[in-house]
């Protein structure tokens, strides 16, 4: 039972982020951002994220930026790792596409086995939740069933459950993991259709705290840390009483200029725990 061996087995913990290129202000975002993307103030976040992850695992690795790939940063979309194997991805914005080479070679030093995406396949790292040794794989405008397919073969012993991102970028800007049995739902009509999608599937597996305002529900599970976004109010409140109520240690980061290009919490960083 992976639920219940998560509490009692030694996990070492290695985080990997890649830094916000010059070209920052160029990443993709579905809907142009009110204020454009402020490339000072987005390091600076960017240092506060890296320095929190600092204290919640053993190593953080730092891969320089590209000014090639405006979304570098956003390293979660390249690779979906768990234990000592990893696909490396084959990320669906054609602008995206090679981000993924640095990040094969950080992992390969890691000493990870490493699976490749089969053409025509697609995928984006944000759309894949890792729950209670369960896949769920968001068919997404980034993801299709190819890519879904090369996940699938990448983890023969894990379950895969292919959900419909309806709406928004990724499958984990709506819905993420705060504890085993607890998915984070943002309160829309779109995201709590594949919660009920996720639970369908599963037998009603999962419990769910709804948050409110997009993005809240993108939060960074480290052990018995939660990393959740600062600046969306409301949004956050009901999460943090929600940790606080099983003694969670509550982490507020503020990503303001990385909503601003669709990222959220978990794309930032890469985590490996083995
Ligand atoms: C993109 O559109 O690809 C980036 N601007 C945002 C990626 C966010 N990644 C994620 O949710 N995993």
């Amino acid at each position: 039972d992976p639920d219940a061996a998560e509490g009692t087995k030694m996990v070492s913990r290695i985080a990997i982020v890649r830094g916000v290129p010059d070209s920052f202000c160029d990443a993709l975002s579905m809907t142009p951002p009110p204020q454009p993307v402020d490339l000072e103030r987005a390091r600076l976040q960017h240092a506060v994220y890296v320095d929190v992850l600092k204290d919640l695992v053993q190593e953080v690795i730092e891969l320089p930026a590209d000014n090639k790939y405006p979304d570098c940063p956003f390293i979660e979309d390249t690779a979906v790792v768990i234990g000592n194997r990893a696909l490396i991805t084959h990320p669906g914005a054609a602008s995206r596409q090679g981000e993924e080479e640095a990040i094969r070679e950080a992992l390969k030093q890691l000493r990870i086995h490493i699976s490749e995406v089969e053409p025509p396949g697609l995928i984006d790292g944000g759309d894949v939740l890792y729950a209670s040794g369960m896949l769920f794989a968001g068919n997404s405008s980034r993801t299709n069933v190819a890519g879904i397919e090369s996940l699938q073969k990448a983890f023969p012993d894990v379950r895969v459950h292919t959900i419909r991102v309806g709406e928004g970028l990724h499958l984990k800007s709506a819905i993420s993991s705060i504890s085993p049995k607890i998915l984070a739902v943002e309160d829309s009509p779109a995201a709590i259709a594949m919660f009920d999608e996720i639970q369908q599937k599963t037998d009603g597996h999962f419990k769910m705290v709804k948050t409110l305002g997009p993005g809240a529900a993108n939060t960074v599970l480290v052990g018995d840390a939660v990393i959740c976004s600062a600046t969306l109010g409301l949004g956050s409140l009901k999460l943090e009483a929600h940790y606080k109520q099983h003694a969670r240690h509550v982490i507020p980061v503020d990503i303001s200029e990385f909503h601003k290009v669709d990222g959220g919490l978990t794309c930032l960083s890469l985590l490996i725990e083995r």
